[in-house]
Formats: structure tokens, sequence, C-alpha cells
């Protein structure tokens, strides 16, 4: 009982904070790694996974305004992968960490196109300013990776 009223006055007193992993940058509850290797969708949607994350999944127009500006600053030189494909039915995008279908978009005009069988997984296309694009799934280039914004008590 004296340990439970300990448990619970340190709860009060102390306050919570998050973090992310080194170089990783947070926004709302989420961290975000863009990665800088070369890899296809499949490859990065592992690696992202490898590590306990997965592959950014873009919900809003606030999370899309901050995911472009995170590749801007970083200077990417090539298109990113995200974590929205429509393998498993053509035409109907869905986001690979949340499992849910795509709702908030910022397609480039006319995509997505699916002009070639495998133009099957969704990227910040680099040249129009990280507009998305489907493109095809064996591309190898950047991806990034979003986490839960962990939560700590401190004392
Ligand atoms: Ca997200
Ligand atoms: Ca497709
Ligand atoms: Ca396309």
């Amino acid at each position: 009982m004296i340990l439970y009223i300990f448990l619970a006055v340190c709860f009060i007193s102390n306050t919570a904070e998050g973090f992310c992993q080194d170089r990783w940058i947070q926004f709302g509850d989420s961290c975000y790694g863009l990665i800088e290797d070369d890899e296809g969708w499949a490859q990065a949607k592992y690696l992202c996974e490898s590590r306990d994350t997965h592959l950014v999944t873009i919900e809003s127009a606030a999370e899309n305004d901050f995911v472009k500006s995170y590749a801007r600053k970083q200077a990417v030189v090539t298109d990113v992968w995200i974590g929205a494909s429509d393998i498993w039915a053509e035409g109907i995008f869905r986001w690979v960490g949340s499992d849910t279908n795509v709702t908030f978009t910022d397609w480039n005009a006319g995509e997505p196109n699916g002009i070639s069988d495998d133009e099957n997984c969704a990227e910040l296309e680099n040249s129009v300013d990280y507009l998305w694009n489907d493109d095809e799934c064996t591309k190898q280039q950047h991806f990034m990776c979003e986490t839960r914004f962990l939560s700590v008590v401190v004392g």
C-alpha cells in the first residue's frame, strides 16, 4: 500500500517527456527518420520494421507539411519512399504502418497513374517538391520511417 502511494506521488509530481532516437525528428506523437540509403520499397519497409518502426504514414495535411519540410531540409537527392502501396488491389492505396486506406493525399497532377504493372508504391517525388507519385517498387532510393514518440517519466 505504501509503495502504491509512493508510485502515485511519483507519477503526479514528475513530468512526462518524450524522446526520439538520435538524429530522428519529432512531430506530434511520432518520430521520423529519413534514411539516406537506396533501397527498393519492400526492403525499405523491412528495414524500418526491423528497427521497430514503419515506413512513414501521412494521415493529415499537417503531417504531410512536416514530412515535406523534413525532406527539403535534408536536401535529399532521390525520391523518397513512403508507406503506401496498392499491391493488394490496383488503385486502392493502403498505409502499411496502420493498415488503413489512404484518405488524405497529396498526389501530383495525374498521379497515381499506374503506368506499369509494378507502379504500386508511393513516393515523395523530389523534382516536384515532394508531391506524391506511384512508382515502380523495385526503384532504389531513400525512404522515411516513423515510430512512436516515446513518453518517459522523469524525476
Ligand atoms: Ca503518421
Ligand atoms: Ca498500381
Ligand atoms: Ca506514377
